[in-house]
């Protein structure tokens, strides 16, 4: 839809993504009206934007969609065993169409900021669109479904604006197919993204060339055709396959639950054991082979060396082969899922380049400098990553009490409570916000229980006749005290990834998402139980 010109709403949901979408439905549920700002021109979110080649989800279909709808989970049949991006997004469009959402959703429209009015106890929300800067809308609640890994990371690298050449970014992927025949293209970046689009491109590029900083460790995905008895097995109990999900420490892979053994008790042949069977079975499931595997160093050391020979096994060149592997920890930065990605650096046409040792000292009109030699391109595609969890947020102007922007909240790193409510964001939520286990679960899992948690604090708010809800600066502190307290007794801050936000120059170090997703899930039980125990409940919002 476009702007209607209504300019008050009981609620404003920021994103149509799998958060935004889901929000909406139940918002609408319980009477409420609701307005949905999404920057792109369709649903989806990030399977919106991430149109690269190759991308595809790591989680199972069956597992990788919602369950608030059991019609829905009936009716919808998934072709691949891991989903591909085209596919999740015909997923997402038909949620829309079935659920009639679009009639409240304002396409092609960002939010540029929110101001929380005290007087008012509603947000002032500001946005714009094709016709640049609209009024701003009202609202009681404002909730952020912005996703975790939406905004992109470009590397400042100088001379970046004088490539002639076509410029890609795997988050910002044209819309129109991309084909790399006869090219020579330079792919910046080994993390998820690259490690999926890689194989494709190679196959099309004259020549590729992958510009690596750290080697990331990638398990195969032995993707497939779905097994038609697999899905009407799972179909049949499809409550119970959820539930048994969500008991899981990452809320997916029940099937293959992580054994809690140690990979120190066990002897070599077991261990080796116990990652073949795994690493067969494809996908992230590897690193449930023992249950201390990200909590000693000495027993990740033992699946990291199962990961390296078996690159020095596929991958022919010594020298290359010894480029690829990792040193770091397994799994503290995401592990990563591919179809052929070690095997592509065995075909003639792939280079692999090492910007580790050689930084990339520069962009040129006609290519790439890097260790005193010119690689001349066609194009480059940046698979950089993102400022995840916090710079779309961060980017907003979100002032809450006070005026107090959400930047300088978060200047020292993000704090919440819950991953859902910000002290002095009165009546503000975060959809998988940092604080919360997100990024680290089955995201549509994890979607939903804040989704749920949410509508139904909206609901107890409208039953106890309050209208303004907000987090306590003491439960703020706890929490954020927790989670850093919880990542700390892991391997997971050891290493520079992004839930650290360390691949962000200048960003505050901090490890963004909590550990562990049943325990959460009892924690924002046990808040409502207890009467939203750590938030404050007020009928209106007196100025403090
Ligand atoms: O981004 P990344 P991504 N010079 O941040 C390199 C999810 N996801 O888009 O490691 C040279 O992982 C950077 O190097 P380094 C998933 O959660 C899921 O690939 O910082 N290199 C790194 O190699 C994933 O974790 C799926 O040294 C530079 C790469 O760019 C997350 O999204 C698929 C550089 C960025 O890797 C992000 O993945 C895709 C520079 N200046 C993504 N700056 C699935 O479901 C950065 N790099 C399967």
């Amino acid at each position: 839809m476009s702007d209607t010109g209504k300019r008050a709403f009981d609620v404003v949901i920021v994103g149509a993504g799998f958060a935004g979408m889901y929000m909406l439905h139940r918002v609408r549920g319980l009477g409420l009206s609701a307005r949905v700002y999404e920057a792109g021109s369709g649903v989806g979110g990030t399977w919106y934007w991430n149109r690269y080649p190759g991308a595809r989800c790591d989680v199972e279909s069956m597992e990788y969609s919602y369950q608030f709808s059991d019609e829905l989970q009936q009716e919808w049949h998934w072709s691949e065993r891991f989903a591909t991006q085209p596919e999740i997004l015909r997923y997402a469009d038909h949620v829309a169409d079935r659920f009639g959402l679009r009639d409240d959703i304002q396409f092609d429209t960002r939010v540029t900021g929110a101001e929380f009015d005290e007087k008012a106890s509603h947000w002032r929300v500001s946005t714009t669109g094709g016709g640049g800067p609209a009024a701003p809308v009202s609202a009681r609640f404002l909730i952020m479904a912005t996703g975790c890994l939406s905004s992109t990371n470009m590397p400042s690298i100088p001379g970046i604006d004088s490539f002639a050449g076509e410029k890609y970014h795997t988050g910002q992927w044209p819309h129109e197919p991309v084909d790399f025949t006869g090219k020579r293209v330079g792919v910046i970046g080994t993390g998820s993204s690259a490690i999926q689009s890689i194989p494709i491109i190679a196959g099309q590029a004259k020549e590729l060339f992958v510009f690596q900083r750290t080697p990331n460790y990638s398990v195969p995905a032995h993707n497939a055709p779905l097994d038609p008895d697999y899905e009407a097995r799972i179909k049949a109990e499809y409550g119970a396959f959820r539930a048994r999900n969500s008991l899981m420490p990452n809320a997916f892979g029940s099937s293959l639950p992580r054994n809690e053994a140690s990979a120190l008790a066990a002897t070599d042949q077991e261990r080796r054991q116990a990652y073949e069977t795994r690493w067969q079975r494809g996908g992230l499931v590897l690193l449930g082979a023992f249950g201390d595997l990200l909590l000693d160093a000495r027993a990740n050391e033992t699946a990291a060396e199962f990961v390296r020979e078996k690159i020095r096994a596929i991958v022919r060149d010594p020298v290359t082969a010894e480029l690829l592997t990792p040193r770091q920890v397994i799994g503290c930065k995401r592990l990563c899922v591919d179809t052929g990605y070690y095997e592509t650096f065995n075909r003639p046409n792939v280079h692999l380049v090492d910007v580790k040792a050689h930084p990339i000292e520069q962009i040129t009109p006609t290519g790439l400098r890097t260790g005193g030699r010119d690689y001349p391109l066609d194009c480059i595609v940046f698979a950089t990553g993102f400022d995840a969890m916090t710079g779309t947020l961060t980017k907003m102007d979100i002032r809450g009490r006070g005026g107090l922007s959400l930047r300088e909240k978060w200047h020292a790193g993000p704090r919440t409570y819950l991953g859902l409510g910000l002290a002095a964001f009165p009546n503000l939520f975060t959809i998988s916000g940092p604080g919360s286990p997100s990024v680290l679960t089955n995201m549509l899992v994890s979607i939903e229980q804040h989704v749920n948690w949410i509508a139904a604090c909206l609901a107890y708010m409208r039953e106890h006749g309050h209208t303004v809800i907000e987090a306590t600066a003491q439960a703020e502190d706890a929490w954020v005290e927790h989670v850093n307290s919880v990542a700390d007794r892991t391997l997971y801050p050891g290493c520079n990834s992004w839930y650290l936000g360390a691949n962000v120059p200048g960003k505050t170090r901090v490890f963004m998402p909590l550990i562990g997703y049943p325990p959460y899930v009892r924690k924002c039980e046990e808040v409502v139980a207890k009467g939203y125990e750590g938030f404050v409940l007020e009928p209106a919002v007196q100025a403090r």
